[in-house]
C-alpha cells in the first residue's frame, strides 16, 4: 500500500520491532499497559490460520495434480524436517558440552516459576490426536495438526474425483485467493502489533534473571543464529540454487513476526506469503510444506531442548552417559515435532525430555522467567526452516518460480 510513504512493510515492521524494544527498556514494567495491541494483532492473525490453512492446503494439495507428485514433496519435506532437526538437537547437546553453561550457576538467585507435570503423550496417542473425530471440532480448537491432515485428504479427494472434483477445487482456488488477500489486510497491523509486543517483553523482563541464566539464553540465541545462518543458508545455497540475501530479503517480515510473537502458528499466515510472493514457491507446496512445518518443524526448538537438557544436569549433577545424549537428541526431536507453534511449547515439552533422562523438572522452575526471550528466537529459527524447506522442496519439485524471487536490492 503506498500509504506509509511507499516504506515497504518489512521495513516499517523492523523499525517497529526496534522502536518497540528501546520504549520497553525506557518505559519499564508499565508498558504492560500496551500488550493488548498485541494481542489484538495476534488475535488477527491467528483468526485466519483455519480457513487459511483449510482452503490453501485443499486447493493446493488438489493443485499438485497427482499423488506421486504429493508424495514426492512430502517425502523431500518429511526427510528434510528428520534430517535438520537431528542436526539442530546435536547442535544443542555440542554447545551445552562445551560451554556447560549449568556450571556454577547460583539458583539462589532465580526466582523458581511452576514445575510443570510431564505428561509425555504415548506413540500411540501422538498418532491418535493427528486424525481428527470431527473437523469441525479441531478447527475450532486451531488444532493445526488434524487440521492439516482433514485438509490434505479433501485434497486427494478432489484429485482422485477428476472432473466430478473441479466445481469443488474452483471453490478452494477461489477461497484460497480470497484467503490471501485477507492476510493482506491484516498485515498492515504488523507494525503496530510488533512495537506493542516487543515494547511489552523488553519493559517486563527480568534482568536479575537474566543475568544469572545469561550463558543459556546466550548459547540458546547462538544456536538459532548458526542454525539460520549456517544450516538454512546452505540448504537455500547448495540445495535450491537461491540467493542466500535473497532468501533472507524475502523472509525478513516472517522473522520479525514470529520473533515477536513467539509463536509458529500466529506467524503461518505471514510465512505463506513470504514464501509464495517473496521467493517464488507455488501456492500448493507453499501451502503444504510451510502448514506442515509450523506444526512439525521446529529446529531452535529441537537444540534448544539438547541445550537445556544439560544445562539441568549441570545443574543437579546429573551424569549423563553417551546412550543418553543420543536418547536426548531422538526425545527433543519427538519433543519438537509435538510441540504446538505456541508460545512457551517448548518449555512444556522439556518435561519429556527431562524424565527420560532423570534430570529434575526443577530445572524449567529455573528457566521459565527468561523463556520468552529465548522462545522468540527458538521460534524464528522454527519460521526460518519451514521457509527454507518449502523453498528447497520446491526448487527440488519445479515448483520454485525464480521469476519471482524477490532481490535483496528491491527495496
Ligand atoms: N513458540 C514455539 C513456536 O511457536 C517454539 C517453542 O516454544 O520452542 O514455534
Amino acid at each position: 500500500m503506498k500509504f506509509w510513504f511507499g516504506i515497504p512493510l518489512w521495513q516499517r515492521v523492523v523499525g517497529a520491532l526496534i522502536l518497540g524494544v528501546v520504549t520497553g527498556f525506557l518505559w519499564g514494567p508499565d508498558a504492560e499497559s500496551i500488550k493488548w495491541i498485541g494481542d489484538l494483532f495476534i488475535r488477527a492473525i491467528k483468526m485466519l490460520v483455519v480457513p487459511l490453512i483449510f482452503f490453501s492446503l485443499v486447493s493446493g494439495v488438489a493443485a499438485i495434480g497427482d499423488l506421486r507428485k504429493l508424495g514426492s514433496v512430502g517425502g523431500r519435506a518429511l526427510l528434510l524436517f528428520i534430517v535438520s532437526g537431528q542436526i539442530a538437537a546435536w547442535l544443542g547437546l555440542l554447545l551445552g558440552t562445551i560451554i556447560q553453561p549449568g556450571v556454577g550457576v547460583d539458583t539462589s538467585t532465580i526466582e523458581m516459576g511452576p514445575v510443570p507435570e510431564p505428561n509425555p503423550t504415548g506413540f500411540q496417542d501422538m498418532i491418535l490426536s493427528v486424525v481428527p473425530d470431527s473437523p469441525v471440532q479441531a478447527m475450532a480448537d486451531v488444532n493445526v495438526l488434524p487440521l492439516i491432515v482433514f485438509s490434505m485428504l479433501i485434497g486427494i479427494g478432489i484429485l482422485m474425483a477428476k472432473k466430478d472434483g473441479e466445481p469443488a477445487q474452483r471453490i478452494f482456488d477461489s477461497g484460497a485467493i480470497v484467503m490471501q488477500k485477507v492476510t493482506m489486510i491484516v498485515m498492515e497491523m504488523t507494525p503496530f502489533g510488533v512495537f506493542a509486543l516487543m515494547a511489552w517483553v523488553a519493559g517486563t523482563l527480568g534482568m536479575d534473571a537474566l543475568v544469572s541464566l545469561a550463558k543459556l539464553v546466550a548459547l540458546n540465541y547462538a544456536g538459532c543464529l548458526l542454525i539460520i545462518f549456517v544450516m538454512y543458508s546452505a540448504m537455500v545455497k547448495f540445495l535450491a540454487k537461491v540467493p542466500v540475501r535473497d532468501f533472507f530479503r524475502g523472509i525478513i517480515d516472517a522473522m520479525a513476526v514470529s520473533y515477536s510473537t513467539a509463536s509458529s502458528n500466529a506467524t503461518l499466515p505471514v510465512t505463506l506469503r513470504c514464501t509464495q510472493r517473496n521467493l517464488g514457491v507455488s501456492q500448493p507446496v507453499s501451502s503444504f510444506v510451510v502448514s506442515l512445518g509450523a506444526t512439525i518443524n521446529m529446529n531452535g526448538t529441537a537444540m534448544y531442548l539438547g541445550l537445556a537438557t544439560l544445562f539441568g544436569a549441570q545443574i543437579f549433577g546429573v551424569d549423563l552417559t553417551w546412550g543418553q545424549y543420543f536418547l536426548i537428541t531422538i526425545l527433543a526431536t519427538l519433543g519438537a515435532i509435538g510441540a504446538a507453534g505456541i508460545p512457551g511449547a517448548g518449555l512444556i515439552m522439556m518435561a519429556l525430555v527431562f524424565g527420560a533422562v532423570g534430570v529434575p523438572l526443577e530445572t524449567i522452575a529455573f528457566v521459565a522467567g527468561v523463556d520468552r526471550i529465548m522462545d522468540m528466537m527458538r521460534t524464528t529459527t522454527n519460521v526460518s526452516g519451514d521457509a527454507a524447506v518449502a523453498t528447497t522442496v520446491a526448487a527440488m519439485t519445479g515448483e520454485l518460480d525464480r521469476e519471482e524471487l524477490i532481490s535483496a536490492d528491491d527495496v
